[in-house]
């Protein structure tokens, strides 16, 4: 089968430009399509295409017109999912293709892709199921179902066979097909950290239950690990990129694994600067994973910080508390570890809030502070509980900068105290 595979192109409409002319908030953001190589990476005996949208604009009416496809997939988060729609519907037009999505909206609102432009729905981690699918396709036994995948029906509900993911899904022998984006690999990189970056999974998932967080949806709130064999593969497979990004939303969730990871990738030899995430109590309570990975050159930890009070963290099911998330600052400083630290501002936010904000970030010196405005994300616990405050359902907006709830402050005064707030934590992040 000939199957293309398409990141959409950066989207998200901008509140604060639109309404009231302030440019600075909206973002552009890169990386390689990690998610599509993956898949791409289980798809052996097929002739597969990724055509990333993000670094070539054109690709999809080039690979329809040059490629063409028998079956197109799509990945997307929230603010990518109109985007994908209308993208599916052009393949429907130009094609005879079968359309797929998975990714992260298909995963926490499967219903969101039942239309006539899409075909299926993979929820959850696609590795494998997208593998059997094709497969059920190519073998016309699709009929029977294939579990973590919906047919749609639209006018009707869709068919979906729950999956029980489990370390199979990782198929951990076969490696990302990084090689389908080769020709851009000078246009995936990370500011504030220096150079090219690659991306690399070493775990999926997350036992935790942020009210927030997507992140449980994709893998039914288990937590699963690559050998470390199979990441040293990967990162090797990146050449002579400096920086991996490990892009698993908790790294060090299985600390034992973690530990022999860290070793293995310093038995290797390997130089690469690292950035990965990281809970604030995984660091409190094992420094000494820490120092094992500066060695292994792990140079920037990601921590979810979100808020600065507990009452706070425990409005968001963090189960982390302020004294832990300083701890462990102090900790990842003392080893010379930079802190990129995620913080959530709140539609409740007033300006008292705001400059609250500031002085934490400023006291406990927080190398590139980065602030997402709250964004009840659909199939989270928080749209559930939020749903009454919601304003805006359009998902264009939902790209974390934007207040989709009504605001406590006059939302021209909430946008540009925000944007205030950006430009100088951005000023911080030039001279961290
Ligand atoms: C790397 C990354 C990016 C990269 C994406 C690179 C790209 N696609 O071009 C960049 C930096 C560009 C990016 C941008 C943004 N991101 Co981002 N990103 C991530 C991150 C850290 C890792 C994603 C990843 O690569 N995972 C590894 C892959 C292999 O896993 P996966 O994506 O889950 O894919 C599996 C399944 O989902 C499924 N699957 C996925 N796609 C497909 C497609 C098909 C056809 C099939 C069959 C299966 C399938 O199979 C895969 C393998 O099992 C996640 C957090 C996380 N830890 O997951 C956030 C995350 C996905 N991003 C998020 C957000 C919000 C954004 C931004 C809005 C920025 C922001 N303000 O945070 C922008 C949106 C871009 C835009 N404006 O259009 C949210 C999404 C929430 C949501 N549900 O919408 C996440 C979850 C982080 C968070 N804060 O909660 N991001
Ligand atoms: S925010 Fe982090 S700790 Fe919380 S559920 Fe998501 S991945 Fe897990």
């Amino acid at each position: 089968m000939k199957i293309l595979l398409v990141n959409p192109p950066n989207c998200g409409r901008s509140i604060p430009e639109e309404e009231y002319g302030i440019e600075t908030i909206k973002m552009i953001f890169r990386g390689e399509p990690l998610a599509l190589e993956v898949v791409a990476g289980n798809l052996d005996g097929h002739d597969v295409a990724i055509a990333d949208l993000k670094a070539a604009p054109n690709a999809l009416e080039d690979a329809l017109d040059g490629f063409e496809p028998d079956l197109v997939g799509f990945t997307g988060v929230a603010c990518e999912a109109n985007t994908v729609l209308r993208l599916a519907g052009k393949v429907k037009r130009r094609s005879g293709a079968l359309v797929v999505v998975g990714g992260h909206h298909a995963s926490c609102d499967p219903d969101f892709f039942n239309h006539e432009a899409v075909d299926y729905v993979v929820v959850g981690l696609g590795k494998l199921s997208f593998r059997e699918l094709v497969e059920a396709l190519a073998s016309r036994t699709v009929d029977a179902g294939v579990a973590g995948v919906a047919k749609t029906h639209p006018g009707g509900g869709l068919k979906h066979v729950p999956r029980a993911y489990s370390q199979a899904d990782l198929v951990d022998d076969r490696p990302p097909r990084y090689d389908l984006v080769a020709a851009h690999r000078d246009r995936y990189v990370m500011s504030g950290v220096g150079g090219k970056v690659g991306f690399v999974a070493s775990a999926y998932g997350c036992t935790h239950r942020c009210t927030f967080c997507s992140i449980p949806n994709m893998t039914g709130g288990r937590y699963l690990i690559h050998r470390p064999a199979s990441v040293l593969r990967d990162m090797r497979l990146l050449g002579d990129v400096p920086v991996v990004r490990l892009v698993d939303a908790n790294t060090f969730g299985d600390p034992e694994n973690a530990l022999s990871l860290g070793q293995t990738i310093i038995d290797a030899g390997l130089k690469k600067a690292i950035v990965a995430d990281v809970r604030a109590e995984t660091v409190t309570r094992h420094p000494e994973l820490f120092r094992l990975w500066k060695q292994a050159g792990l140079a920037v930890a990601v921590i979810g910080f979100e808020e600065i009070t507990d009452a706070g963290l425990e409005r968001l099911n963090k189960r982390s508390s302020v004294a832990a998330n300083i701890e462990a600052l102090a900790i990842l400083k003392d080893l010379g570890i930079r802190v990129v630290g995620d913080f959530i501002v709140s539609p409740d936010y007033t300006e008292a809030d705001f400059e609250a904000l500031e002085r934490f970030v400023a006291a406990h010196a927080v190398d590139l502070p980065l602030p997402s405005i709250l964004t009840p994300l659909p199939g989270t616990p928080q749209h559930r509980d939020m749903q009454p405050r919601i304003t805006i359902h359009d998902l264009d907006y939902y790209t974390f900068t934007n207040a989709v709830c009504r605001t406590r402050m006059e939302p021209r005064l909430f946008y540009q105290t925000y944007a205030a707030m950006l430009q100088r934590f951005l000023k911080h992040i030039s001279h961290a």
